[in-house]
């Protein structure tokens, strides 16, 4: 199988545990660019991948790709998403071990088309039938639906994912895939309402506006001009040029009707994305008492026939709130102010509840149902919306890096700390890697009643005087002096004049974020809240961005790993597993060891001619330092399994 790779795809060297300078950064780096310059944007780190976004097309992803690495050994093919891919779908097929594939990587690194890749792999190389191919059509076509209502243009990514996505691909026992699973978190929905300057609300709006036919424009009461949308105006971006929303729509209208939208449910559907849009065209009027009215009623008009709901209720429920006080309810009138904000919060719930109610409609049409398949095997596939900062940093930006903390600390946890834990435990004697270890930052955001999110609770819930600032006061008495929190005022009671009064910095495992207060009590109320693969950003196509690409490296913790890895051992086994799956392969422990059962592995592993750096015996499982010598062993076995075959076959023949 070594004749799989050309001299090409050696250039540097394909897996970064095999780099003579191992914990040089700049070796790493030389590696990195040196295969960059030759297309190969994949290099491991053990099983985990590193990838590189290369931002243009380079072909690597054709069926002829997908075949290569079909069944064949990690190492014995040049890097690749599609080794992954395939490493996880045998291990969960031989090991019966469901699978995980985390991906993580800042906004714009590659993530959400890795995991699209993945997907594509394997509605191409598995098992089919008919029932099979409608399975893959749904769990490749729920793609483009929800990014078309998930995903949206932001500074720093055309496509950037404004929700996390956990999908289960669920796998028979034939190996096929059967069904599957999404499970969204925390959808961005301020956009909605809101976008900073060169940024877009979700691709949905402009599709539907630039896509949909002039008679479904009428029936929604829309106009084919975006400008017309207050709501799609705030980025002043209303056209991307590496997007086009015309034939995007046609994308999205076909993969609503193959998830199992009929006619009907789209345009339900539809009518409420219109909705949303006149909302954001509502406009108010102030009463000389001050109190709101609506000055726009054609909106009111359509928004009463789309929505089917009264439009004298609608108006009154836009203008003023309703309070129970001792059991009786009673109507305030709302300020201009507040009724804005009254209406943007309706906006906001409704297309949130919309985005929930189509992804467990997706959910209901990738379920499995036949009995047969109750006891399906399962590789998750998580993509997140990738870390990321910008000169003006609100409530979103702060859940989404904390979500991406704990994705590194899940990173460490199965990387860094679980290898070496797992070392000490079986008494292999190893010289720990220093590491930093995130957990400081997740516990200053959320341990319980003094961590970021606690105290923001509280002060949520606080009833009386409790305000944006009255938090950030809180936060400055409670972990002031953590030493990865800072806030405007210093220990000493004075003022730190870089900040601005409502603000307070996070240093993050990624770096350091500044993030502002200003509505911060408001939106919190929305919080709810293992193969690896890391990627890694560029900004402009086909160029090495050194400094991203440095960062990157740093803050993935990419050297530690390589060090943890390069000192450690690439497979593990008990002692149990191990002898009854390759005790054939010796006299001695054929048909069955007696013996101790690590006496019978250290039998075996002479008999096999492991050489004594080649392996480690713990107190429970052996431990190989190199795959190769664990593909050899394979391989014996495979060539054991072929001649009893044809000794067998030649039995019966002479006998016939
Ligand atoms: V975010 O956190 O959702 O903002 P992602 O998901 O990490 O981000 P995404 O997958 O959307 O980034 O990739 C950004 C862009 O990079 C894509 O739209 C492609 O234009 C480009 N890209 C990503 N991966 C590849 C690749 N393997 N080959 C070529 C790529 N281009
Ligand atoms: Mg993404």
């Amino acid at each position: 199988m070594e004749s799989a790779l050309t001299a090409r795809d050696r250039v540097g060297v394909q897996d970064f545990v095999l780099l003579e300078n191992h914990t040089s950064e700049a070796a790493f780096m030389e590696n990195l660019r040196k295969r960059f310059k030759e297309n190969l944007i994949y290099t491991y780190i053990g099983s985990v991948l590193v990838s590189v976004n290369p931002y243009k097309d380079l072909e690597i992803y054709t069926k002829n790709h997908m075949e290569r690495y079909r069944g064949v050994n990690f190492y014995e093919v040049s890097p690749h998403i599609y080794a992954v891919s395939d490493n996880s779908y045998r291990s969960m097929r031989t090991e019966r071990k469901d699978q995980c594939i985390l991906i993580s990587g800042e906004s714009g690194a590659g993530k959400t088309e890795a995991s699209k890749k993945i997907l594509q792999y394997y509605a191409v190389t598995c098992p089919a039938s008919d029932q099979v191919e409608t399975v893959k059509d749904r769990l490749l076509q729920s793609n483009p639906v929800l990014e078309a209502f998930g995903n949206a243009k932001t500074l720093r990514n055309d496509n950037s994912s404004r929700f996390g996505k956990y999908m289960d691909i669920q796998f028979d026992f034939k190996g096929a895939p059967v069904g599957g699973h999404i499970l969204n978190y925390l959808l961005e929905k301020s956009r909605v309402v809101h976008q900073n300057h060169g940024e877009r609300n979700f691709h949905i709006f402009y599709q539907l506006i630039e896509g949909a036919e002039e008679d479904l424009l009428r029936r929604l009461g829309l106009e084919r001009n975006p400008q017309q949308y207050q709501y799609l105006v705030k980025g002043n971006c209303p056209k991307v040029s590496s997007i086009n929303d015309r034939s995007d729509w046609k994308v999205v209208r076909k993969a609503l009707s193959v998830v199992g939208f009929n006619e009907d449910e789209v345009e339900e559907l539809l009518n409420i994305i219109a909705s949303v849009l006149h909302l954001g065209n509502i406009q108010y009027g102030g009463e000389d008492s001050g109190n709101a009215y609506i000055t726009t009623d054609t909106q009111i008009k359509y928004l009463a026939r789309l929505l089917g709901v009264d439009g004298l209720v609608l108006k009154e429920a836009l203008t003023h709130k309703k309070i129970i006080a001792k059991g009786e309810e009673l109507k305030s009138p709302l300020n201009l102010e507040q009724a804005a904000s009254a209406r943007d919060a309706l906006s906001k719930a409704v297309y949130g509840r919309t985005f929930t109610w189509l992804v467990n409609k997706i959910n209901v049409s990738l379920a499995y149902r036949d009995e047969t398949y109750k006891n399906a095997s399962v590789i998750g596939l998580l993509d997140i919306y990738g870390f990321e900062v910008f000169q003006h940093n609100s409530f979103e930006q702060f859940c989404i890096n904390y979500c991406n903390e704990k994705l590194q600390q899940l990173f460490i946890e199965l990387t860094l700390k679980s290898e070496q834990d797992e070392y000490e435990a079986e008494g292999i004697t190893w010289e720990p890697v220093q590491y930093f270890n995130n957990k400081i930052i997740c516990d200053l955001v959320e341990e319980k009643f003094k961590g970021i999110i606690s105290i923001l609770d509280e002060e949520c819930l606080r009833p009386g005087d409790a305000s944006d600032i009255t938090f950030l006061e809180k936060l400055e008495n409670t972990v002031g002096g953590h030493a990865h929190l800072t806030t405007h005022k210093l220990a000493d009671g004075k003022t730190r004049k870089v900040m601005g009064r409502e603000e307070f910095r996070l240093l993050h495992y990624a770096g350091e974020v500044n993030y502002n207060v200003n509505g911060v009590c408001v939106r919190s109320n929305q919080l709810c809240f293992i193969s690896s693969f890391a990627v890694v950003s560029l900004s402009l196509s086909g160029r090495f961005d050194e400094v991203l690409i440095r960062h990157q490296v740093k803050y993935l913790g990419l050297m530690e790993n390589l060090r943890v890895r390069r000192a450690g051992f690439a497979y593990r086994r008990h002692y149990e597993t191990f002898l009854q799956r390759y005790k054939s392969l010796c006299p001695e422990t054929w048909p069955s060891w007696q013996g101790k059962l690590a006496d019978g592995v250290s039998t075996l592993v002479k008999h096999l001619g492991y050489k004594p750096e080649e392996y480690k015996l713990g107190r429970s499982k052996i431990f190989i330092r190199f795959p190769k010598t664990l593909f050899a062993t394979e391989d014996a076995l495979e060539t054991r399994k072929h001649s009893l075959g044809e000794r067998e076959r030649e039995r019966v023949t002479s006998r016939a």
